[in-house]
Order: C-alpha cells, then sequence, then structure tokens
C-alpha cells in the first residue's frame, strides 16, 4: 500500500456539512492500490467506562483518476459531532489512518483521530435549490437582437451585416430580448445570464462608466424593470454580471484621479503608483491584465467598498434580480466576498452568487463567499474530449471525476456548467464544424450534476471564433437556424426537467471509459431508477456489452422529434452504438 498517497483533511472538500444533520466524508488513495476502507468513527464525549465507542461503516468507491482513488461516506452522527479515521485494506495488510499518522493497529488514544468538532446549523452550506433546477441562457446585450433603434449608438451597422469586431456596434437591447422571450421558453431555460448591462464605453461593457445606470444603447430603468418582469412571468430568473474588480477608464472616480493626480479625492480607490497616472506604454496603476481602461478598484477602502455593496444591494431591491455573476472574482479579496454575500442574501435570501473563476476555487466555496463558479475545468474536459477529440476516454473520465471531487456534493449540484461563452469560441466551431460531437457535447452538459448553460445561439448552430468571433449577431432568420439542433436541445432540458434522475436529482457514476474503442458509458440514478448513458466518441461504429449493467429488464429510451418513445428492449447483452452517437438505457 503506498501510505504517502492517502490523504484526508477536515473541513473542505474532503469532509463537510451537507445539510444539518449530515456529514460527507472523502478519503484519497492511490489508484488501484487500497481493496477497501472503512470509516470508524464515534462521539468524543462517550466517556462511559472510560472508553471511547466507535462504529465501522465501509466507505465506496466513488471515482478514479488517472492518479487516485476516490471513497466516499455521507454519515448522520447522532449528537452532530465526530472523531473519525480510516481502516484501509489491501492484499497484504490493514492500517489506520488518523489525523495522528498512520497506525498498524487501530489506536486507542482519541486525540489521535480526525476532529469534525461540531454541525452547527448556521455553518451549513445553504445553496439556493432552485439553481439546481434551472438550464441558463447567456446573453451578450450588444448581439442578441435590436428591438429599439432609436437607441441604436451612432455608426450602429445593419444587423448582422458584418462580422463582430472589437469595436464595432449592432444595437442589441432589451426590449430585443423582451421581443424573443417566446424563444427563450419554447427552448425551456429557466434563467438569463446577462453580461454586463450598466453604462459603459465599449460594446461588451466590462468598462463600467456608471453602476447605478442601464447603458441607455439597451433601454432605461423601466425597459429593464418590464424585462425582469416579462423574465419573471415565464418563469426565467435574471443574473447580472458584477464587475466590481476593476472600473472603466471614464467612471468618474477615475476621471477625478486623471485630473487632479495626488490631490483627488478618489486616489484612494484605485492602486496607483506614482503620479502623474499615465496607461502608456503600460499604466502605473494596477489593472485588469495590462488594461489602461480598466483600473483596479481598491476593495479595501470603505467608501469603494460601501459604493459597491449598496450596487449590489439596489438592483436586487429595486429591480428583484436573482443572481449576481462576479466578473475576475478571484482577484479580489476574501473579506470583501464575505461581506458582499452577507449584503446580498440579506437583500434576497436566495439569490445566486456565482464567481466567475477559471481553476479550483475551494476557498471561495466554503459557504461564506459564492454559491457556485463558472465550472471551466468542466468545460475543458467536455470541449477536448468531445468537441476536439484530444483526450482519450480515460483521460476524460480522469477529468470528469477530478471534477467531481473538487467540490462538496451541494456546490457540484449547482455549479454553472457551461460549455463556452463571450470569452472563448464557440462550441459548433471548437468541434470544427460537426454537429454530431455537438450534439454529444449538449447531451453529456445537460445529463450531469450541475447548472448548465447554453450560449446565445449555439442552439441554433452559430458559429465563431474566439472574442471577438464568438460575439456575432444572434441569427433570427428561421431559414438559417438549425432548427433540427434546436429541437434536439430542447428535448434535452424538457427530459431534465420531466425525469428527475436524467437531470439533477440522482448520482452520476462513471462505469467504463474505453480507451481503445473511444467511449463511454456512465449511470445516473437513485435509489429506485437507473439510467445508462453510452456515449460513442469514435467515427466507429462500436459494441458496448451491457451483460454486467443490471438483473433488470432494459427500456430504450429514443429521442425523437419533440419527444421521447420508451422502448422495451429484450435482454441486453451487446449493444450497437454508431459513430459520434449515443444511446440511453433506462433498467
Ligand atoms: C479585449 C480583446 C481581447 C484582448 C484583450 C487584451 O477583446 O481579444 O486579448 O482585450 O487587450 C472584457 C472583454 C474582452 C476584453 C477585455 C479587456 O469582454 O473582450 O478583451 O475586457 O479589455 C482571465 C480572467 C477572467 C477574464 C478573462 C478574459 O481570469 O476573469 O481572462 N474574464 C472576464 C470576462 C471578460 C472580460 C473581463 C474579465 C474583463 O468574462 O469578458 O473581458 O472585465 C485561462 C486563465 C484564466 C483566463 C482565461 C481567459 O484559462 O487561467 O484566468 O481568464 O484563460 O483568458
Amino acid at each position: 500500500m503506498l501510505k504517502e498517497a492517502i490523504y484526508h483533511r477536515p473541513k473542505n472538500n474532503f469532509a463537510y456539512a451537507y445539510d444539518k444533520n449530515t456529514l460527507h466524508i472523502v478519503l484519497q488513495t492511490k489508484k488501484d492500490d487500497v481493496e477497501s476502507v472503512s470509516l470508524i468513527f464515534g462521539d468524543p464525549y462517550d466517556w462511559e467506562n472510560e472508553k471511547w465507542q466507535t462504529q465501522t461503516i465501509e466507505m465506496t468507491l466513488s471515482g478514479s483518476t488517472a492518479l487516485h482513488d476516490y471513497w466516499f461516506i455521507s454519515v448522520k452522527p447522532e449528537f452532530r459531532r465526530m472523531r473519525y479515521a480510516f481502516q484501509c485494506s489491501d492484499k497484504v495488510e490493514t492500517i489506520f489512518y488518523t489525523e495522528g499518522g498512520i497506525f498498524p493497529t487501530k489506536p486507542s488514544e482519541i486525540s489521535n483521530y480526525f476532529c469534525f468538532p461540531y454541525l452547527n446549523s448556521a455553518d451549513v452550506f445553504m445553496v439556493p435549490s432552485w439553481v439546481k433546477d434551472t438550464v441558463w441562457y447567456q446573453i451578450f446585450p450588444e448581439r442578441f437582437a435590436n428591438g429599439d433603434s432609436n437607441l441604436d449608438p451612432d455608426g450602429t451597422l445593419e444587423w448582422g451585416s458584418t462580422d463582430p469586431s472589437p469595436t464595432n456596434f449592432f444595437g442589441g437591447d432589451f426590449q430585443g430580448v423582451i421581443d424573443h422571450l417566446d424563444h427563450l421558453v419554447e427552448l425551456g431555460i429557466g434563467g438569463i445570464y446577462f453580461t454586463p448591462i450598466f453604462k459603459a464605453y465599449s460594446n461588451h461593457k466590462y468598462d463600467t462608466i456608471d453602476y447605478m445606470e442601464i447603458d441607455p444603447q439597451f433601454g432605461d430603468k423601466e425597459t429593464f424593470r418590464s424585462l425582469v418582469q416579462e423574465c419573471h412571468k415565464r418563469g426565467i430568473r435574471v443574473m447580472l454580471d458584477a464587475v466590481f474588480n476593476h472600473s472603466g477608464y471614464y467612471f468618474p472616480p477615475f476621471q477625478d484621479v486623471l485630473k487632479n493626480g495626488e490631490e483627488s479625492i478618489y486616489k484612494d480607490w484605485f492602486h496607483i503608483w506614482d503620479y502623474p497616472v499615465i496607461t502608456e506604454p503600460r499604466p502605473n496603476f494596477d489593472t485588469f491584465a495590462f488594461v489602461g481602461s480598466m483600473p483596479k478598484l481598491n476593495t479595501e477602502n470603505p467608501e469603494v467598498k460601501e459604493y459597491l455593496l449598496n450596487v449590489a444591494r439596489y438592483w436586487i431591491e429595486e429591480f428583484d434580480i436573482d443572481g449576481w455573476r462576479l466578473d475576475v472574482a478571484n482577484e479580489v479579496d476574501h473579506a470583501f466576498w464575505r461581506e458582499f454575500r452577507h449584503v446580498v442574501k440579506t437583500a434576497k435570501k436566495d439569490a445566486y452568487i456565482l464567481g466567475e473563476i477559471w481553476h479550483d476555487s475551494m476557498p471561495w466555496l466554503q459557504g461564506d463567499q459564492f454559491d457556485a463558479v463558472m465550472n471551466y475545468p468542466f468545460t475543458n474536459g467536455a470541449i477536448e474530449y468531445f468537441a476536439k477529440d484530444n483526450l482519450s476516454a480515460e483521460s476524460f473520465a480522469s477529468s470528469i471525476t477530478n471534477v467531481l471531487h473538487m467540490y462538496p456534493k451541494h456546490v457540484n449540484e449547482v455549479a454553472f456548467n457551461l460549455l463556452d461563452s463571450h470569452d472563448t469560441p464557440r462550441i459548433l466551431t471548437l468541434a470544427n464544424g460537426n454537429k454530431d460531437r455537438v450534439k454529444l457535447l449538449y447531451l453529456f452538459q445537460l445529463s450531469f450534476i450541475g447548472s448548465p448553460c447554453i450560449y446565445y445561439g449555439d442552439e441554433i448552430g452559430m458559429a465563431g471564433g474566439q472574442d471577438p468571433g464568438c460575439r456575432a449577431c444572434m441569427e433570427w432568420d428561421e431559414k438559417n437556424q438549425d432548427r433540427e439542433l434546436f429541437t434536439f436541445v430542447k428535448t434535452l432540458i424538457d427530459l431534465r426537467k420531466t425525469e428527475p434522475i436524467f437531470g439533477n436529482h440522482a448520482d452520476f457514476r462513471l462505469i467504463e471509459a474505453n480507451h481503445e474503442q473511444n467511449y463511454i458509458i456512465y449511470e445516473k440514478y437513485n435509489s429506485e431508477r437507473k439510467l445508462i448513458f453510452l456515449l460513442n466518441n469514435s467515427t466507429n461504429s462500436v459494441q458496448v456489452d451491457l451483460s454486467n449493467s443490471s438483473s433488470k429488464p432494459f427500456v430504450e429510451w429514443k429521442l425523437e422529434e419533440k419527444e421521447i418513445r420508451k422502448k422495451s428492449v429484450d435482454l441486453l447483452t451487446t449493444v450497437h452504438v454508431g459513430p459520434l452517437s449515443f444511446r440511453i438505457f433506462e433498467s
């Protein structure tokens, strides 16, 4: 047994409160090394007979990456506190892994054991439950629809008349969104994520001028109010983009610093290195990246804090928005986000707080800052495998297992699972125009644990490269839309909503990742039902052996135009799956 590879640490993704009575415990070991793991646990204050009483329960193997196995157990300690250790066995030996080290026999000294001190209700990380059942749709407002040409900025181009550039405008606005809500209702989405809508200089609006004003090219506050109301009437939640890491160059406090230098009353709103303030050849102040038009805000300054927290509160209280997506979230200090959470949750208890972080985000996901992050590790695995065919089935399985073990279960259930965004090429382009690959991506995304998001236009087959290519005008002429793809996505969203095991109310388990034939099999299951997914990512047909998958009869789910047809199948042994295709069975 490779003892150095055995790892556990309490109070993070390896030991956390799932609800006010339940603890989840995870142990990591070397892949294919340990044969069984049991949790030994008991109450630390059970002093009867001067003996600490312990129970032993076997843990289950919850997944494997290329390097590690993960073992999982859910326990409800009677008095909501626990001391615990792990008993690990292979063919040769049994060892006891504790906070105090590894022992050949079960240690009697309680101080050696791992400690989960107390499951306080106040510490239980409560995520907004509606997010579990929401499929998101991301809108880049400048490019979704132009519904009021009176608002067009100077130089606005005819809708879709040319490719998007970093600086051109096509006049997308809120009226355009209101006019096209039917499209979103038909697709079945439950939430819109809008990239920034506040007054700004650029077409993307990440360079804010005024956080308390709607950009005039999109409409005014009344149009925005009716947009939110119209969405809510249709059961669609609204999430806005909070760009609090930096302001724009034309943000009045920054303009004041440019004008008055060291004398400016706003000089401590930013991180200015020296005076006079310059932007070329490189800015002499902290910025987003090295972008001189995006000065970093000093979120430690109480005035800045008050200003931004007021912004967060205002759009919830006055306009009833349902969530905030936080731009460049990992470059803003944790203390600010803790206050932000308090303000937001006080204004709306079940608002969704979504951080934009592309990397491992555990420090922000402890219950005191964000509810979830944009799940780019999920994106990367799915794109590299299904779209680009750059990963082996095994490596993909490894990346997905990793994603599922990176965070607590309640975080995974509301993780923002995107396939692409305004910051990446579109999926059809990433898949080199291959629609079958796009369908596999959608099937995987929409049957996975989390809160999936569709980037506007992908559902009707729009293509586009890296920013600005991915920000083209939405195609509204049905003749140019891929309606077959639209129906496919709509059917999957429907399934997610109507079949709990297809959606977010089941567990996910990878069954096989076949290296030679390049297919994967996974299951979604709950205590009563099980769905088996076969996804063939190769350009050849494959034969898959399902004889060990179930002892119950199989029913095939056929996705047909606008419905699923369920068809009983005789006892299954070998199943044929066509190139870049899939089959789904219930058992
Ligand atoms: C513009 C041009 C770009 C050009 C850039 C530099 O469009 O082609 O490269 O300028 O001059 C907004 C606009 C962008 C604009 C940018 C700067 O939408 O169009 O780019 O402002 O003016 C990292 C951050 C992450 C950030 C991405 C872009 O961690 O927070 O970079 N994403 C947000 C938004 C963006 C927005 C901004 C931040 C700024 O979603 O839309 O850009 O407000 C790796 C790294 C990640 C990195 C990621 C992408 O995986 O690990 O950390 O994200 O790649 O680069």
